[in-house]
């Protein structure tokens, strides 16, 4: 996601570190190349024209902060244009309004719709808790609803018996009838993929739309995120010919570039509402544009990284993870667990990307693979273990080692190699927990684990992720007192 940008922004704003102020001259040069970056990113040349132009009013019109280096200003300033251009912050769907909300997803075929409708319908029952109903009206291509039914399945949430016989816009008023009748608060209505051009089609999503409009529809958009430009015409298109009220990205784990991203809100006027990061139902975020204006300059997104452990991490398994932790105790399933908990989060670059700094740091190192695979082979071995063994590695000798290479499918060596690091990890955990106890001196609060506020496990972690998130940095801009703080009393 914005790889392209965040490789170029990089490169672009060293000129102006070094510099003790910005001035017309130095700063000329660096907007250039931001220009160039934006353009090749495939953001819309309307957008770069506006975008350059603010930058530069505002570089040029900003007070010489003491202690503020020009390179840092700069960057700040960059951020704050970027979130602006994709829309200021996020706007999710008014949920909260009397009566069903019905959500029509539209857009053009093979864009992601039908897999958008199942990750909504996850996303809205799991973490807003609402009741919702799926139903198939892609009447052009029956498959289609098989499809959703397979995945309502899979999410567990109800779903519409459509007859492909009908027209659309009758599913659609059945479906919301039926969605009456089983009280649901939700209806998402999956549509057939169109070509714009197609005039028959595009009559058909407007009858869909002249019924439903009594209930005011939610008309959500998906656009393939690589398809860049033509995405932003596609929303004109369907903008004007059906009104949507949001846009929503999918692809955008393939897509290095991003000006869809950067320019359609701009340019169709309508938000960006979510983004769809994957194949699999969990692969869905609330579209944050400041928050992916760090991404992009490599400040990382640490909000989004905590909210993604919150709505992925279960409680009850890092409590007892944290039980032993401080009975310095880590065995073979706690790692496993570990790496299982890593791996809901998402893949190891798309985790540490969103760690402040660390997007440089990857864009060195390069392909993370190789990482990813050592521990896919690692969890093979462990699976080949029995429950004696991973309570105890240390009983692992030559026989056993023999057993687990042939049942894992990998080599006595590696199994060897496995042991020797997790030997290494068990002494380093043991550090740890040590230290913990042991207390450092001069951090109040860190004598021992549970005397470390926030750190629990149950106080750390939001009941509900849907709630908003209280940040512990966020003093509202006033300095928090001390001994209010949540590491307690002295720590601010
Ligand atoms: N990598 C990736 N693949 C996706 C994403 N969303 C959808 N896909 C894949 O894109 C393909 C098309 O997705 P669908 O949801 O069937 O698209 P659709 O718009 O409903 O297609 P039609 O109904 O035929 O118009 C499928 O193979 C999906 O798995 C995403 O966010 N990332
Ligand atoms: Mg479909």
């Amino acid at each position: 996601m914005f790889d392209t940008l965040s490789d170029k922004f990089a490169n672009d704003f060293k000129t102006l570190q070094g510099k003790s102020k910005i001035s017309e001259e130095n700063i000329e040069e660096t907007l250039k190349e931001v220009r160039t970056a934006l353009l090749e990113a495939d953001v819309n040349f309307k957008v770069v024209k506006e975008f350059t132009a603010a930058v530069k009013e505002q570089a040029l019109g900003e007070k010489v902060l003491k202690g503020v280096n020009p390179g840092e200003q700069f960057v700040k300033i960059v951020h704050d244009e970027l979130a602006k251009v994709m829309g200021e912050k996020n706007e999710e769907i008014d949920l909260n309004r009397p009566g069903i909300v019905p959500i029509l997803v539209v857009g053009l075929n093979g864009q992601g719709k039908t897999t958008f409708s199942g990750k909504l319908a996850f996303h809205l029952t799991k973490n807003k808790k609402k009741d919702v109903l799926l139903v198939p009206a892609d009447t052009f291509r029956p498959a289609a609803k098989d499809q959703l039914i397979t995945l309502a399945k899979q999410i567990g949430v109800d779903y519409f018996d459509s007859d492909l016989k009908l027209k659309p816009h009758e599913i659609a008023l059945l479906g919301y009838e039926e969605a009456q009748k089983r009280h649901k608060s939700i209806v998402i209505i999956d549509t057939a993929g169109r070509l714009h051009v197609d005039n028959e089609l595009m009559d058909e999503l407007k009858m869909v739309k002249a019924t439903m409009e009594k209930f005011h529809p939610e008309v959500m958009m998906v656009a393939d995120a690589m398809t860049g430009q033509a995405a932003v015409d596609v929303a004109k298109t369907f903008h004007e010919a059906v009104g949507l009220t949001g846009i929503v990205l999918s692809k955008m784990d393939s897509d290095a570039k991003g000006g869809a991203a950067l320019s359609i809100k701009h340019v169709t006027g309508v938000p960006i509402r979510y983004i769809s990061t994957g194949e699999k139902m969990k692969d869905l975020e609330l579209f944050h544009p400041d928050r992916l204006a760090g991404r992009i300059l490599d400040m990382g997104d640490v909000l989004s990284l905590v909210e993604k452990a919150q709505a992925n991490i279960d409680e009850s398994q890092a409590e007892k993870m944290m039980n032993n932790f401080e009975k310095g105790k880590f065995t073979v399933d706690d790692f496993l667990k570990q790496m299982d908990m890593m791996s809901n989060l998402g893949s190891m670059a798309s985790i540490l990307k969103m760690i402040p700094g660390m997007g440089g740091i990857l864009r060195q190192v390069g392909d993370l693979s190789p990482a990813e695979n050592e521990m896919k082979k690692m969890k093979v071995i462990i699976s080949s273990m029995t429950q004696q063994e991973r309570d105890d590695y240390k009983i692992v000798k030559e026989s056993r080692i023999k057993r687990i290479a042939k049942g894992s499918g990998t080599t006595e060596d590696s199994v060897r190699d496995f042991l020797g690091k997790f030997k290494q990890m068990e002494q380093m955990m043991g550090g740890l927990s040590a230290m913990m106890k042991g207390g450092m001196p001069g951090m109040p609060g860190m004598g021992g684990m549970p005397g470390m506020p926030g750190m629990g496990p149950k106080k750390g972690f939001r009941q509900n992720p849907g709630e908003a998130f209280e940040n512990p940095f966020d003093t509202g801009g006033k300095k928090k007192k001390s001994g209010k703080g949540p590491w307690g009393k002295g720590y601010f």
